[in-house]
């Protein structure tokens, strides 16, 4: 039997609002605000508690290191790390913030995933996203390859690849651009990959915000993975330019029910009939509901990065964030969704941290589905139980300050702090010498 498990990221010790990502309306609201990452963490594990709660195995990614003293020391900055960081700081704050956020905890743009019953292998492939459009996203990808490998270190079960090419022909942001269409998630499934522009043959309606997904990387991933089926659709640049700086800030997906937003696709009648068209040979009819709430109320709720997900007992759940509940037209969707059956039942999370830089329920979490046999080779120390929960709850309070700012982050004396958060972690999750200082000598 396949199940899909959920790894969440853990936010990271460095949580801050930083203003980085143009075109993220929420990040540039948020910019010079004080951030707490104690109470991010929480609400970041409060929620794989809940989906644990609802009987979903739930994994969790542990956050990269910051400030990245190796980027620091590879532009000339010299002397102990604690120096480093102090001289970043005060010869650009910019570049000290570009080198700290605690972006991987959205790790559903980690990788794209293209599940077994999909590849020609049958395997489970990976590759994890370039993260090129960003300058602060496009540090992650080496470290988030590293863990990828010891998490699915298993070749039998697992391929994770090299992130695309570092160039800006093949943006990649992984699974936040990807949907899977299936009937149920062990069965063969239509993987729809979406982009907002092709690089190579720009458009006079490319948008003005980043289009951050390029039609050549996705055509690439498509090939690597060797996916059977797979369907390749455009972003409306309207909805981009609206703030969906992502595909999965207006479209969700599981099984055969896909839940988007009117404007997400440029023409979304023949959006829907290419899908249905596709899905026929794989012997299941996708059921489609869209919504036409004006598309800021979409970006602002957060509604459709919401977690779409299958009950053991049968029947979907929505994860939503508090926001959709206070935005009228989009509780009113979700009440219709209920109403209509489309789905059994609706949870509201308090995730306001992440939510201030843009990173709803659906945005933390990378959606793994695997067979039992496979699921028993992942590494178990990322398997979250109820007393592995609390264990990561106590290094947070133990550990996460719940104030931070540029300023805090300047000060050589927080590195260390920092350091020994991420040395608790990396122990409750039994993953030794993760990071770089881990394994440098003392
Ligand atoms: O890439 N925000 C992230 C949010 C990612 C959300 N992910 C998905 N939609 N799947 C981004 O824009 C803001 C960081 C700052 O401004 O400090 C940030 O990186």
């Amino acid at each position: 039997m396949v199940r899909e498990t959920n790894f969440d990221g853990l936010v990271g010790p460095t949580h801050n609002y930083a203003g980085l990502s143009r075109g993220n309306i929420a990040s540039a609201a948020h910019k010079g605000r004080v951030s707490n990452p104690r109470a991010a963490a929480l609400q970041g594990l409060a929620k794989m508690e809940r989906l644990l709660g609802l009987g979903l195995p739930q994994g969790v990614i542990p956050p990269h290191d910051g400030p990245r003293t190796g980027v620091l020391r590879a532009l000339g900055f010299t002397g102990t790390d604690g120096d480093i960081v102090a001289a970043a700081y005060k010869a650009n704050p910019a570049l000290l913030a570009n080198v700290s956020s605690a972006s991987s905890m959205w790790t559903a743009n980690a990788a794209t995933v293209s599940p077994a019953p999909d590849t020609a292998d049958g395997r489970v492939h990976f590759t994890p996203a370039n993260l090129i459009s960003m300058p602060h996203r496009a540090l992650e990808h080496g470290l988030t390859t590293r863990m990828l490998r010891r998490i699915f270190a298993d070749e039998s079960h697992f391929a994770v690849h090299d992130a695309l090419p570092m160039n800006p022909m093949m943006g990649d942001e992984g699974a936040a651009n990807h949907n899977r269409l299936c009937r149920r998630h062990g069965e063969p499934g239509l993987e729809v990959f979406v982009h907002g522009r092709a690089a190579l043959n720009p458009s006079r309606d490319d948008p003005r915000f980043p289009a951050r997904q390029t039609l050549e990387s996705v055509q690439a991933l498509a090939r690597r993975h060797a996916v059977s089926h797979a369907r390749f659709l455009r972003q409306n640049p309207a909805a981009i330019d609206a703030g969906a700086f992502h595909n999965d800030v207006v479209c969700v997906v599981n099984e055969d029910t896909m839940l988007y937003h009117a404007l997400a696709f440029e023409n979304p009648d023949a959006m829907e009939a290419e899908l249905r068209k596709a899905c026929e040979p794989l012997g299941f009819a996708p059921r489609f509901a869209r919504a036409d709430m004006p598309i800021g109320d979409a970006v602002a709720s957060y509604v459709f990065n919401s977690q779409l997900v299958s009950l053991p007992e049968g029947g979907m759940a929505m994860i939503l964030p508090t926001e959709t509940q206070e935005t009228p037209s989009a509780k009113a969707y979700v009440d219709r969704l209920l109403a209509d059956g489309m789905i059994g039942d609706a949870h509201y999370l308090d995730l306001r941290q992440s939510m201030s830089n843009g990173g709803g329920p659906a945005c933390l979490r990378l959606r793994v589905a695997m067979s039992e046999d496979a699921m028993n080779a992942v590494h178990p120390g990322v398997i979250m139980t109820k007393d592995r929960i609390d264990a990561l709850r106590r290094v947070v309070t133990d550990h996460y300050r719940d104030r931070l700012t540029l300023d805090d982050i300047g000060d050589a004396a927080f590195l260390s702090e920092v350091r020994g958060a991420l040395d608790a972690l990396s122990s409750a999750l039994d993953l030794p010498k993760l990071y770089d200082f881990q394994n440098e000598a003392a």
